[in-house]
C-alpha cells in the first residue's frame, strides 16, 4: 500500500522536483503538495495542492487529518544567505515548522518524517577535507545553527518518543528545473544561466572556494532511498552526511568552457564568501553508504552536460539578488 505523503515547501528548489518524483513513484493523488503560495504550472497541474503556512500548527494539523497523511517531507526553510539578512525570521521558520511536524509524529498523527539538514551544520573549526559524520560542529550562520539544533531535536524525538524521523545533510545542489532560493552554493546554478544568456558571469565567491556539491537528481534519489530503507538500517537519527563532488568556481568554469569556449568568468566576492569559508570542502559519507547503500551517480562533466542541455531551450530566468 503506497503511503499518503504531504510535502511542505513543495514549490522550493528541492520540494518541486521531489514532488514530481514522488508522484511518479506513488501516484499523483498519493502526494499532497503544499506551500505558502502556488507553484509553477507544471507543479500545479501534477496533483493535489494546498496553500499552507507550516508554522501555523492548527492549519498543518487540519491538512494532515483531512488527507490522512502517513509521511511528511518538510522541505520549507530559509537558506544561508537569506537567513543572514533576516536571522529571527530564518530561525522561526526553520525551527517552528520542525517542532510542528515532530509533535504530530509524537502524537501518532503521522508515521514518518523526512527533514533536510545541510553541510552548513559544520563551521570554521570543522576539519575541511573529507569531513567525517561526527566531528567538531560550530556553525557560524543562522541557517547552520538552525540545522544543527534541528538535528539534536530529531535525535531526541526519536530516542524519547520513537519518532521515525530521517535526515540528510545535503551539500550544495545543482539543478536547471527550479530557481535557486537564496543559498551560498547557488553560484553553481546562476553561472549556467549567465553563461548561456551573456557568455560571462561575475562570481560572488573566490575562484578556489571548494564546496561539496551534488546534482539534484542524486539528492532526490538519496531522499527517496533513505525514506524507503528498512527502519533497522537507519542507525543515525541526527542526520547523515551525503556527498558527491567537491567543486570550485574555477573548476566549474573550466567544465563550462569545454561546451561554451567563449565563456568568461570574473570574481567579485561578497558577504557569501565568509559563509562559504566556514563550510567544508569535501564530505565523508561512508555511514550513508554502509547503512542504506548510498552511491552518487553524477560527476562534474555529467552535471555540466545536464545543465547546459536542460537550460538551452529554456528562457533564462532573471535573478534579483
Ligand atoms: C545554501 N544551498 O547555500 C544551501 C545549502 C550547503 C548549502 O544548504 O544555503
Amino acid at each position: 500500500m503506497s503511503p499518503k505523503i504531504l510535502i511542505i515547501g513543495a514549490c522550493g528548489q528541492i520540494g518541486s522536483e521531489l514532488t514530481l518524483n514522488l508522484r511518479e513513484k506513488y501516484g499523483e493523488n498519493q502526494v499532497i503538495a503544499s506551500d505558502i503560495r502556488e507553484g509553477d504550472e507544471t507543479l500545479m497541474a501534477s496533483g493535489p495542492f494546498e496553500i499552507l503556512d507550516a508554522t501555523n500548527t492548527s492549519a498543518l494539523e487540519d491538512v494532515i487529518l483531512h488527507y490522512d497523511i502517513d509521511q511528511v517531507y518538510l522541505m520549507a526553510a530559509m537558506l544561508s544567505a537569506t537567513a543572514e539578512k533576516f536571522p529571527m525570521k530564518g530561525w522561526q521558520l526553520n525551527m517552528n515548522t520542525l517542532f510542528n511536524v515532530l509533535n504530530l509524529a509524537k502524537d501518532q498523527k503521522i508515521k514518518q518524517i523526512f527533514w533536510p539538514s545541510s553541510i552548513a551544520v559544520f563551521g570554521p573549526s570543522t576539519p575541511k577535507e573529507n569531513t567525517p559524520q561526527q566531528t567538531i560542529m560550530e556553525p557560524s550562520t543562522v541557517y547552520g545553527i538552525s540545522k544543527q539544533t534541528g538535528e539534536r531535536w530529531c535525535e531526541y524525538y526519536h530516542k524519547r518518543y520513537g519518532v521515525d524521523v530521517r535526515s540528510i545533510r545535503y551539500p550544495g545542489l545543482i539543478s536547471y528545473k527550479t530557481q535557486p532560493g537564496g543559498g551560498t552554493t547557488d553560484y553553481a546554478i546562476e553561472i549556467f544561466h549567465e553563461a548561456l544568456k551573456h557568455k560571462k558571469y561575475t562570481c560572488f565567491l573566490k575562484e578556489n572556494t571548494a564546496l561539496p556539491m551534488m546534482y539534484m537528481d542524486d539528492a532526490i534519489k538519496a531522499t527517496i532511498q533513505i525514506m524507503s530503507a528498512p527502519i533497522e538500517q537507519i542507525k543515525i537519527r541526527s542526520s547523515y552526511n551525503l556527498s558527491a563532488i567537491s567543486l570550485t568556481p574555477k573548476k566549474l568554469s573550466e567544465a563550462i568552457k569545454k561546451h561554451l569556449p567563449e565563456f568568461e568568468i570574473d570574481y567579485k566576492p561578497d558577504f557569501r564568501q565568509a559563509i562559504a569559508d566556514s563550510w567544508p570542502a569535501s564530505i565523508d559519507d561512508s555511514p550513508a553508504k554502509q547503512d542504506w547503500n548510498w552511491k552518487h551517480q553524477f560527476d562534474l562533466e555529467q552535471i555540466t552536460e545536464k545543465m547546459i542541455e536542460g537550460l538551452t531551450p529554456k528562457v533564462s530566468i532573471d535573478y534579483d539578488y
